[in-house]
């Protein structure tokens, strides 16, 4: 059976949980459009969360790789169409390294655009009742390096791999203690992640619909 990889990441920045592993963790071993799903749970440090997705890949051979993570603050599931090729972190990482205007990969394109049909997995979302919004910014921390690194894994040795990185909100309980951020229920989150896969897999053809933003 082809599998579907799905990964999460350990809590950072303070928090004691990090719902992006929570909503992929009850995941393992369910079946989506014919295909199993592995999860892995990646470290926040740079470096070694880039080696901990490689190994996975290596591992399971997925025809899929959806990798989530937190975007405490915003208020929907975010697809994410661009990563960049920089480092600038805000704060230290799991490890207390904090790189500032660093490449992810020395000599690597300034950017990679996701080749998902992520308009077409947003309209899924949306009609199953379910905030979901396209983003031009992964950000510049661990997240947007896996996203960096996936795109760019897949760009160099693996052209039939789909993948793309996915931002989620703080879940309710990290809301609560973040005055005036949103959160989301992890089941919601859950159920989110398994139309996007299912889209990701079956899409035949993007949608032709507007994405863009004016800021
Ligand atoms: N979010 C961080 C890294 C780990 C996570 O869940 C980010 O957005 O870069």
């Amino acid at each position: 059976m082809k599998t579907i990889l799905l990964t999460g990441f350990e809590p950072f920045g303070g928090e004691a949980t990090n719902p992006s592993w929570e909503a992929v963790a009850p995941l393992q071993g369910e079946a989506i459009a014919g295909h199993s799903i592995e999860t892995a749970r990646l470290p926040t440090a740079f470096g070694h969360s880039r080696a901990s997705l490689l190994r996975a890949i290596a591992r399971h051979a997925p025809a899929l790789v959806l990798c989530v993570g937190q975007a405490g603050g915003r208020a929907s599931i975010s697809l994410e169409r661009v990563a960049v090729n920089l480092i600038d972190a805000r704060i230290p990482d799991n490890r207390g390294r904090q790189p500032v205007d660093r490449p992810v990969l020395r000599g690597g394109p300034e950017a990679y655009l996701t080749r998902l049909p992520l308009k077409a997995m947003r309209a899924r979302l949306l009609a199953a009742g379910i905030p979901c919004e396209l983003s031009l910014s992964a950000g510049s921390f661990v997240c947007n390096e896996i996203a960096y690194a996936l795109a760019h894994h897949i760009a160099t040795r693996a052209p039939h791999l789909r993948g793309g990185f996915v931002h989620i909100p703080y879940a309710p309980a990290q809301a609560a203690r973040h005055p005036g951020a949103p959160g989301m229920a992890v089941d919601l989150v859950t159920a989110g992640l398994r139309l996007l896969a299912e889209s990701a897999l079956t899409t035949r053809r993007e949608l032709r619909v507007a994405g863009g933003r004016e800021d």
